[in-house]
């Protein structure tokens, strides 16, 4: 439990937001099973909503956050505009990248998300350029990197830890640790048990949550946030949770104990949020049925705008992709 809770509207908002995120992505793998036109391979994160929601809720709008693959939690915790997320997603000229990125390179500048990348162990590396950016202005805002434990074995992730605790930079990176790399049990590509043991060596705190209890989460980013944007430099945190589908929609992992998935299905983050809220009184079964009908609503709605929308025209494939360089001709 954690030591200081967030307040009751910050604590509906929460739940509000982990039930849009499932709702979207639980409408994203009926596409898929149904056949329905989506860009590539599709990336969820059915399990992982409070480690990725209450991280986001507990950072300033003014911070700027750089996420991986499973990148959807973040992106909506944000407020980021579900159906021009929706529509991207679907390949369509109304995307959020104008239908060239699909879900696994999403990048809404619009609400500081400054990238979003499925090259595993990308993310820390610009992110420490995003940081040094902040400090080298003065700004108040941090930025904080989302990544995986199997990111976490990536050499670039070292070097990004290494040089922001060289140079305090105000970057905090965030390990969701779902425990598995693909098909890979975190025990195969890591040495220690835990990630956040990693941090004394690079010269910044770590921390280790239940990435399954959005209050522990909250608090823990916001003291860690706290830190970072004193000037004191990096922070780690690793949010222990749980990847509860495949990889991606293709893999029915086979190679996962059932057992093991039974008991991290007793854990789903949402159930056991909404029932904490209704127990202690912040909301009613029937708050939470509105909740739902609420996001199954705004996701249909995104839905039928990315079907409506049309497909990019094909010369836009050669649009956006190259950057008159301010020295040519000079
Ligand atoms: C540089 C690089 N190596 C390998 C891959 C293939 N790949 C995609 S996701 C993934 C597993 C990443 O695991 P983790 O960082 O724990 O994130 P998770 O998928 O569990 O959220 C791998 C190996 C890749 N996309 N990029």
């Amino acid at each position: 439990m954690p030591t200081s809770r967030p307040g009751g509207e910050i604590r509906r908002q929460m739940l509000a937001s982990m039930i849009l995120v499932r709702a979207f992505e639980n409408r994203l793998s009926k596409l898929v099973a149904d056949k329905e036109d989506v860009l590539g391979m599709q990336i969820l994160a059915t399990g992982q909503e409070a480690a990725s929601v209450a991280s986001v809720q507990a950072l300033t709008p003014e911070d700027v956050i750089v996420s991986n693959h499973r990148s959807h939690g973040h992106l909506l915790a944000r407020n980021a505009d579900i159906k021009t997320i929706m529509a991207e997603i679907m390949g369509k000229a109304t995307g959020v990248n104008k239908g060239k990125s699909g879900t696994l390179h999403l990048i809404v500048p619009e609400v500081n998300a400054l990238m979003t990348s499925t090259v595993v162990g990308a993310g820390p590396s610009m992110a420490a350029g995003a940081a040094f950016a902040q400090q080298y202005r003065d700004e108040r805002a941090i930025t904080a990197v989302f990544f995986g434990d199997g990111a976490a074995a990536e050499g670039n992730v070292h070097e990004a830890m290494n040089l922001a605790g060289v140079w305090k930079l105000p970057l905090l990176f965030i390990c969701e640790n779902n425990c598995w790399a693909g098909a890979q049990a975190l025990k195969e590509h890591c040495a220690v048990g835990n990630i956040a043991v990693r941090a004394s060596s690079y010269g910044m705190p770590g921390k280790l949550v239940d990435g399954n209890d959005a209050d522990e989460v909250h608090s823990a980013v916001s003291e860690l946030a706290e830190h970072c944007r004193s000037g004191k430099g990096p922070a780690l945190l690793e949010a222990y949770t749980y990847r509860m589908r495949g990889h991606g929609e293709h893999d029915h992992q086979h190679y996962v104990d059932k057992e093991e998935l039974e008991l991290w299905a007793a854990k789903d983050p949402i159930r056991i949020y909404r029932a904490r809220l209704v127990q202690e009184g912040l909301l009613t079964e029937e708050d939470v049925r509105g909740m739902e009908r609420d996001a199954s609503a705004r996701v249909e709605e995104a839905v039928r705008f990315a079907a409506e929308s049309p497909f990019p025209a094909p010369e836009a494939a050669v649009e956006d992709v190259w950057v008159q360089s301010p020295w040519a001709g000079r």
